[in-house]
């Protein structure tokens, strides 16, 4: 309880930002705002849900998600850093999502917009999985739009190479109605066909398991929503690849209950596959996604 209290003395804002211990005793920022609320979980540094006032939920979050030290919560956006996919024995998508986070810093803007900024370092944990020093920070802004900012700061003294995505995974009212737009034309490796180097033919409709790398794109994208009656952009800066992915009903999850691929999307902002950052002693890469409903 000490930590929460010493939390929301530092970090706390008055009527709009507080710390609390969440499901699973994880300690959670809850954000409320005239324009938005939201909630985001310090393991992970993972947003758990983004509301804008007057629409339905934008973020999917399993009715069945597991929340427990170390694992990654079914939903929301998962950070995925620093590989993306498996890595030998080393576990999908990276380790940052498992870890805690600290706050570095919280403010409320002109605007009433709140920022929450969290920040993980290299230890010795991580040097066993991933021999390299860094800092990465993710600047979480809740208002009208949803804008998560990932930075890696190399302050190793050798170059390292990552990739990473914000894995958002949005709430639909039907999968089978929805349709993804802004990748037309663009060339993707396909997860179901065993990687194979397809390319997008006009906008993407789902029925059945889609898995999908989209290569060399800097677009925004936009889920259309016939059923929720709403169009979400997904606008992007320092990514050059989207991910795609409806697991549907045949894959089954412990953490997923049967029929809900039904009511959620993938669309990740990425740096995934051969679209890999090297990043030299100092520099610094930030990949960044503005979610807005239309
Ligand atoms: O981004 C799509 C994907 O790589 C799928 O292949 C599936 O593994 C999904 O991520 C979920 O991964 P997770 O480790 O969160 O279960």
């Amino acid at each position: 309880m000490q930590f929460i209290n010493t939390l929301n003395q530092g970090f706390g804002i008055a009527d709009c930002l507080h710390f609390e211990t969440g499901p699973g005793g994880l300690p959670v920022a809850t954000i409320t705002t005239a324009k938005a609320s939201a909630q985001v979980a310090l393991q992970g540094a993972q947003v758990l849900a983004w509301q804008p006032s007057g629409q339905e939920p934008v973020l999917w979050l399993s009715e069945t998600a597991e929340f427990a030290p170390g694992k990654p919560v079914r939903g929301g956006v998962p950070v995925c850093w620093p590989w993306f996919g498996p890595l030998a024995d080393k576990g999908l998508h990276g380790f940052a999502r498992n870890r805690n986070w600290s706050v570095r810093a919280s403010q409320q803007d002109a605007d009433g917009q709140v920022l929450l900024c969290l920040s993980l370092q290299d230890d010795l944990q991580s040097r066993l999985l991933w021999d390299h020093a860094f800092d990465l920070e993710l600047h979480i802004t809740v208002g009208a739009s949803l804008t998560m900012t990932l930075t890696t700061r190399n302050t190793d003294r050798a170059a390292f190479t990552i990739n990473q995505a914000l894995h958002t995974y949005f709430r639909v009212g039907d999968i089978r109605q929805i349709c993804v737009l802004g990748l037309d034309g663009c060339t993707y490796l396909d997860k179901v066909q065993a990687m194979a180097r397809l390319q997008q033919s006009g906008d993407i409709r789902f029925s059945a398991e889609t898995d999908r790398v989209y290569l060399d794109t800097a677009t925004d994208c936009v889920i259309d929503d016939p059923v929720l009656g709403r169009q979400i952009r997904i606008a992007k800066q320092g990514s050059h690849s989207t991910v795609v992915w409806n697991p549907w009903s045949e894959k089954v999850m412990p953490d997923m209950a049967s029929g809900t691929y039904q009511h959620m999307v993938c669309v990740e902002t990425c740096n995934a596959g051969p679209d890999a950052i090297t990043l030299a002693p100092g520099q610094q890469h930030s990949l960044r996604a503005e979610i807005s409903v239309l």
